[in-house]
């Protein structure tokens, strides 16, 4: 079995891997970097993840860059853990929309709303539109529940979960009951629960 190695801050979005990690239950080495003493421009780092942010996971030897990107490969990497919709499957296309509905259109939503643009640019430009928008599309996906394909918890929950949780501990998302409801039902998940605790930790230690 090919190993694994996230390379992972706390708090940051690499959270959301090392929660996806955890729902695998598959063991995982951690790297520790600490953003504030700026490792992830070290030049070492650099070689792996130009970008010089976090997360990057190995996985044997290919290096994954991208939160959405790793987790979905990890969902597909280790289908016996349910987190994945198969090709083939017809809920495929769903699953894949959701997974990258939140890197694609809450996230950058939540941060220009929280950081406005002096020039406000046109919709049409924006590949996620307007704010009230990717609300209201987010708000009628978890509404069902209880996860976004149903009764199936998928890599999907995690990436999209973990940003609303984020946008909603930061009050970058307004506290409409379905998302509260929904992240209400991710926090009741013994690996989000677990991964947390360890974030804890890694920041109380640092
Ligand atoms: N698009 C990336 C964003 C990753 C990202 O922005 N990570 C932040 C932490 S939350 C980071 O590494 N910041 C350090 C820096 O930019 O110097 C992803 O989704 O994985």
């Amino acid at each position: 079995m090919a190993s694994l190695t996230l390379y992972h801050a706390a708090p940051s979005r690499s959270s959301i891997v090392r929660w996806m990690l955890e729902e695998l239950g598959e063991p995982y080495d951690l790297h520790v970097l600490s953003l504030t003493k700026g490792e992830q421009l070290a030049p070492d780092y650099l070689a792996i993840n130009p970008m010089g942010k976090v997360p990057t996971l190995k996985h044997g030897d290919a290096i994954i860059t991208e939160a959405a990107a790793i987790c979905a490969h990890l969902a597909d990497a280790f289908p016996q853990a349910g987190l994945n919709v198969p090709v083939g499957d017809a809920r495929r296309g769903p699953y894949l929309k959701w997974l990258f509905f939140a890197p694609g259109c809450i996230e950058p939503a939540m941060i220009d709303r929280a950081y406005p643009r002096q020039e406000q640019p046109r919709r049409g430009t924006l590949g996620y539109g307007d704010f009230d928008t990717v609300m209201d599309v987010t708000a009628k996906g978890v509404e069902p529940g209880p996860y976004l394909l149903g009764e199936q918890f998928t890599a999907a929950d995690v990436v999209l979960g973990a940003t609303l949780r984020w946008g909603l501990m930061f009050k970058l998302v307004p506290e409409r009951p379905e998302f509260v409801a929904y992240v209400g039902r991710l926090e009741q998940r013994p690996a989000l629960q677990r991964a947390s605790a360890l974030d804890q930790d890694l920041m109380a230690a640092s």
